[in-house]
């Protein structure tokens, strides 16, 4: 047993990519198993910031191997673009390898994407539903969504590995023949302009030159490293709220964002995941459209906005901001069978006279602390606080847990009990001396 995974419990951005950094000096392997060019993980590193969105974390740790599973979605002009990034600044990214599984994004995703951002149904509520009409997904214009629609799908979709197949040029005619139908049938401005296979063709061929020495069988370089005692980490981007199957569906993302996708999206057998590290912000922020029980849409989310910086990585877009959710977090962390939490951001909450916690839910008179299944039951449900005194003082410097204010302990350990894990690890700003590692 080597795996170890590093999970978002809320809506993504609970700051995943400075735990997979921390954690990657001890592991051989960093593997990145699901999403895409969404992600956006910051990394920090001495004085050097580093925004990654495709590639593994752990590609700013020498020695270590860095790969993208067959779960991604992989964009192949963004890698070519992260690869240079690094490259310009000296990091060696020869090691990194790419699964021939991964499905590839083309422009047609990035077109439906963008004419599709929305659930079927809205502006048709039925009575009583008090969804906002015509609210979207929000997704991040990364073609995602549709990609892994085209996989399952399997009539239009294009794979690494077929990148390097003599027939090619011909899939990808015949695929973006039937995308421009669909695609001007999407489109009611009439301004559709068709897409052009050959130069498509011209561009993926280019693509997979420049990628080719990184592409092999992922999965069975990953099963042998794991069955040779490799230690392995598993970095999951976005959160598992965003779960397509177990979050706030269809307000998701389009894979397995919890920890039951590390399987499927790395291709590892379960019993070879050790330890899920939960990874938790100090409170909760959402980007994107759907249900947000403890939004705070007031002076509170502004202040939680403006000292945590709360614009999406990718898109810029500012986060809806608001409380710590333990309903929520109590759901995520059974789901994804975290063996201990990290809990980030905290440096945050300076200056909050005080810190409200959800830990139940009203829906229709009622109060419950299950998390509900249905995105309509979730959009009626009251936050039920509880709330606990805050600090005023800075906490930023802080490099042990006994430096923290008394008010911080009371609240961490709070959230430990309510979430029904431990606290591992706390952190109080970007950089790796403000961590404070408990276990
Ligand atoms: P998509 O593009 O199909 O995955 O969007 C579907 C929903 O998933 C949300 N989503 C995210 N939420 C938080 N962070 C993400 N990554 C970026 C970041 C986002 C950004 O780190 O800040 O820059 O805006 C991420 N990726 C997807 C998305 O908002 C939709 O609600
Ligand atoms: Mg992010």
């Amino acid at each position: 047993m080597a795996g170890v995974c590093v999970i978002g419990l809320q809506w993504g951005d609970e700051a995943k990519g400075k735990i997979v950094d921390l954690l990657t000096p001890r592991h051989d392997l960093v593997v990145r198993y699901q999403g895409g060019a969404n992600a956006g993980h910051t990394v920090v590193v001495g004085d050097e910031v580093y925004k990654l969105s495709l590639l593994p974390s752990g590609i700013l740790t020498p020695g270590v191997t860095s790969l993208i599973a067959g779960g991604v979605v992989l964009n192949p002009a963004k890698a070519i673009e992260e690869l240079d990034e690094l490259a310009g600044r000296n990091v060696d990214c020869s090691g990194l390898r790419m699964s021939d599984r991964a499905h590839v994004i083309f422009p047609w995703h990035f077109a439906e994407d963008r004419l599709m951002d929305h659930v079927s149904g809205d502006g048709e509520r039925g009575e009583g539903e008090e969804r906002t009409e015509g609210e979207k997904i929000g997704t991040t214009g990364r073609g995602i969504g549709p990609c892994y629609r085209d996989k399952v799908g399997r009539t239009y979709a294009v794979r690494l590995g077929d990148l390097y197949r003599p027939n090619l040029k011909q899939r990808i005619e015949h695929i973006a023949a039937a995308k421009n139908k669909s695609l001007a049938a999407l489109d009611d401005s009439g301004q559709f302009e068709p897409l052009d296979p050959q130069a498509i063709y011209n561009q993926y061929a280019a693509f997979a030159e420049r990628l080719k020495a990184h592409v092999c069988d992922a999965t069975e370089l990953l099963l042998t490293a794991l069955e040779s005692g490799k230690r392995v980490l598993f970095e999951g981007a976005q959160g598992a709220l965003l779960d397509v199957d177990h979050g706030t569906y269809p307000y998701v993302t389009s894979s397995n964002s919890s920890g039951v996708g590390v399987c499927n999206g790395a291709g590892a057998p379960p019993q070879q995941v050790q330890k899920v590290i939960g990874v938790v912000k100090a409170y909760s922020t959402r980007v994107g459209g759907g249900p947000f029980p403890t939004e705070q849409d007031n002076a509170t989310g502004q202040y939680l906005r403006d000292r945590g910086n709360e614009y999406g990585t990718v898109t810029r877009r500012p986060r809806r901001c608001g409380w710590l959710d333990a309903v929520a977090l109590r759901y995520t962390a059974r789901l994804s069978g975290v063996t201990s939490i990290a809990v980030m951001l905290v440096d945050v909450l300076s200056g909050l006279d005080e810190l409200k916690i959800c830990t139940a839910y009203e829906i229709n008179g009622k109060q419950t602390k299950v998390f509900p299944s249905h995105v309509d039951d979730l959009r009626q449900a009251k936050a039920v606080y509880e709330t606990l005194p805050g600090w005023k003082e800075e906490v930023t410097h802080c490099t042990s847990y006994d430096q923290l204010p008394k008010n911080a302990h009371a609240y961490l350990d709070r959230i430990a009990e309510l979430v029904g894990a431990p606290v591992g690890l706390v952190s109080v700003g970007p950089g790796r001396a403000q961590t404070m590692i408990l276990d």
